[in-house]
């Protein structure tokens, strides 16, 4: 059975510009130092937003509404599907319980992450949708 994982999208205008958070990974060693939206697995019982809700919660500390989805499906190896979220930010700063860093990147940034090697491949998928929408007004 394919197990979906979600990954959330927080934008915020920050700097005079709109900027995406990104994670960078502890684990496992092949994506440690690897950046990404921040998400994971969807438990048994949950739906897609209630997951990201609740891994945003657990790995950030904030509390985040689960919104459009972004681009299209990613396979990761045979048994997991990854999909992509707006997640609209509703309360807490974000902490990195299980990351090594967090960041606020714009448009230029998450281009310049992807072309460079520095971000999971995975997500790599979704830069020109994040792109388009780090660029609208
Ligand atoms: N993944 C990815 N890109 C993301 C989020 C996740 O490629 N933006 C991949 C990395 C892992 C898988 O999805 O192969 C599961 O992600 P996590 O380890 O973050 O998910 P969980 O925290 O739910 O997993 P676990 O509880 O197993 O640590």
């Amino acid at each position: 059975m394919v197990r979906i994982v979600v990954a959330g999208a927080v934008i915020r205008e920050w700097g005079g510009a709109n900027r995406v958070l990104l994670a960078q990974r502890a684990y496992p060693p092949h994506l440690a130092g690897l950046w990404e939206l921040p998400g994971g697995k969807v438990e048994e019982g949950e739906s897609p937003a209630q997951a990201l809700e609740r891994e945003l919660r657990e790995e950030l500390e904030i509390e985040v509404v689960g919104g459009d989805r972004i681009g299209d499906a990613v396979p990761v190896g045979d048994d997991l599907e990854l999909r992509a979220y707006r997640a609209r930010w509703v309360a807490g700063e974000p902490v990195a319980v299980e990351h090594r860093a967090l960041g606020w990147f714009d448009d230029a940034e998450v281009v310049r992450l992807a072309d460079s090697g520095e971000m999971v491949p995975a997500d790599v998928g979704w830069v020109r949708e994040l792109v388009d929408l780090l660029r609208r007004p």
